[in-house]
């Protein structure tokens, strides 16, 4: 059985983060690492704050903070927020670590040993009115290329293009808003992409049948315009340093390594902090680590870094470091079809949400909604009527009505007598499909299918009772009634099994509804399933609170208030 390593991609520091990204990496990876988890694999799921970069040196000025503690302030907050939505990783570092450290500054010198790395003088933008260098996000402009005039000096959000701060028109100092900008020579390290070109085209070839269409497309799109070599160092005070031992002269004029340099190298670097606290083996998910199946969680902007670049980088290093296998990118989720902006605070944000409700109720929405094959819009509208319909009713109401009916009946034990008939038969040869469809689109990280799948089991144990109606069996044939409730108990204890990757919190109350002496069921087989006899009469349980309150109109009509619902 194959080991997994799942990354998703690594938030930035500056800032708690929206829906949108949520559901674009950290929650389908948490919800695959706990499938497989369930289903008895190994795995490992790494993740860590992105610190480095313009992005944290603007955030850690807005605040008055030095950036050393602006991050760690901003990591914690991160990290609680990703508690809050259970994220289960195995690990959450900071690139900032000294283990990053170490490890960048290994990857660039065996580049420059192997002829990957040279130093070259280039033309940067300066801005005397500030008195520095201003890198990437430090310049504003006019994108070249689509003419948004927002776009930031590393990257154009709205056509998402990979820019170089010279390339903007009309550019600004992000710091000072001034306009009188100069290009002044400095000295950089230069990563010879060009020279790898012909490599990652093979690598990538060997994947991209595998690959989901948006992430081989990406790829395919940023060979045909060709590898160019990029500059990997900057002036900045805040990052990884040039190590001195290899550019002495670059080393004292304070060069730090780009943030896209070391950003996916803290993958392994967060491993190497998780094993530093743990005891665990980093290297053997890292290095030579070939009975390891990686995949990597991303929204769609991330892709050309790990499809293209990080994997020049790799090769180039010439050392045998694992190398992706599965790229899940993800399109974009949309508030009412525009954007989700941190800036305009227009959306939600992700502690906002689990403000107004509990973590399970947005899982389960953003992953049913997960924008896979195109952008996928959030609505209040339809939040509130997925959260109503599927959760509420379908789920919620299920195990409330079972279990409270049977006590009301029957006392505090599994009721016993009946002999399962045509109508179970039928139950479980439905479960038994439904849950095979389920494992097949989580295999095949099918998460909107899986949903569907999920919910589909949910229902057939909805219209199995409503065959039944053991309220009328109750009346003429008590047998047959405790059979149909034995019966839907055992379907909510297969529920609380498969539904934990999405809703784990509801899985578990689910689960402590049942005492049974031993339940450590990682997973019901599609075939087990069929049986539905885990919980064996006498089994004593209690009536859990309601799972999920309904959303009233009340509620709808606040959030929108609140939030800005309509078009934006
Ligand atoms: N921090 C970009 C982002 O947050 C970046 C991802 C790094 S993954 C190595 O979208
Ligand atoms: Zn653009």
């Amino acid at each position: 059985m194959a080991r997994h390593l799942i990354t998703s991609a690594l938030p930035y520091i500056n800032g708690i983060k929206h829906l949108g990204n949520m559901v674009g990496s950290m929650l389908p990876a948490d919800v695959y690492a706990r499938y497989l988890r369930q289903r008895g694999h190994e795995v490992l799921y790494i993740c860590a704050t992105d610190e480095h970069g313009t992005p944290a040196e603007l955030a850690a000025k807005e605040q008055g903070l030095p950036v050393s503690e602006f991050c760690a302030q901003a990591h914690d907050a991160q990290k609680a927020v990703y508690d809050g939505f259970q994220l289960a990783f195995d690990y959450f570092g900071r690139s900032s670590s000294a283990q990053n450290a170490e490890l960048t500054q290994h990857f660039a010198r065996k580049l420059k040993e192997n002829g990957f790395i040279e130093e070259r003088a280039i033309r940067q933008v300066y801005s005397p009115a500030d008195g520095r260098f201003l890198p990437d996000r430090y310049v504003e402009g006019t994108c070249p290329h689509c003419g948004y005039d927002k776009a930031r000096g590393d990257q154009c959000e709205n056509c998402t293009r990979v820019l170089d701060p010279t390339d903007l028109i009309n550019p600004r100092s992000a710091i000072s808003g001034s306009t009188e900008l100069e290009v002044r020579e400095t000295k950089h390290l230069f990563l010879l992409q060009s020279k790898l070109q012909g490599e990652v085209e093979q690598w990538v070839a060997r994947h991209e049948e595998e690959w989901p269409q948006l992430a081989s497309s990406i790829a395919r799109k940023w060979l045909t315009e060709g590898l160019h070599d990029r500059a990997i160092t900057r002036d900045l005070d805040w990052g990884v340093p040039v190590p001195a031992d290899t550019w002495p002269e670059l080393a004292a004029e304070g060069k730090v390594f780009y943030v896209w340099f070391d950003a996916p190298i803290e993958y392994i670097g967060a491993t190497k902090e998780w094993a530093d606290a743990t005891g665990g083996d980093w290297k053997s998910w890292w290095y030579e680590a070939d009975d390891v199946r990686y995949t990597e969680f991303m929204a769609k902007d991330n892709v050309p870094f790990h499809t293209v670049m990080f994997p020049a980088t790799e090769l180039g290093v010439r050392e045998p470091w694992k190398m992706v296998d599965y790229v899940k990118a993800f399109n974009w989720l949309t508030y009412y079809g525009g954007k989700f902006s941190t800036s305009q605070k227009r959306g939600v944000f992700t502690d906002q949400a689990l403000d107004i409700l509990p973590a399970d109720y947005w899982r389960y929405f953003l992953i049913a909604n997960a924008p896979e094959s195109d952008d996928s819009s959030f609505t209040w509208e339809h939040f509130t009527a997925t959260v109503n319909k599927d959760l509420a009713d379908t789920l919620g109401n299920f195990v409330n009505r079972v279990l409270s009916f049977s006590r009301k009946r029957f006392g505090d034990d599994v009721p016993a007598g009946g002999e399962p008939g045509e109508a179970e038969t039928k139950l479980g040869a439905e479960i038994s499909r439904l849950l095979a469809e389920y494992e097949e689109q989580m295999e095949a990280l099918q998460f909107r299918k899986a949903a569907a799948a999920l919910r589909a089991l949910w229902s057939a144990g909805n219209s199995y009772l409503e065959e039944k109606a053991p309220w009328l069996e109750i009346k003429t044939n008590p047998e047959g009634a405790a059979l149909t409730l034995r019966t839907a108990m055992n379907l909510i204890h297969l529920y609380s099994v498969v539904s934990e990757p999405f809703i784990p919190a509801s899985s578990a109350a689910m689960r402590a509804a049942f005492t049974l002496p031993d339940d450590t069921a990682t997973w019901v087989s599609a075939d087990e399933a069929r049986a539905l006899n885990s919980v064996p009469a006498g089994t004593p349980f209690t009536v859990p609170p309601v799972l999920f309150a309904k959303i009233q109109d009340e509620d709808l009509a606040a959030y929108k208030e609140r939030f800005g619902g309509e078009g934006a």
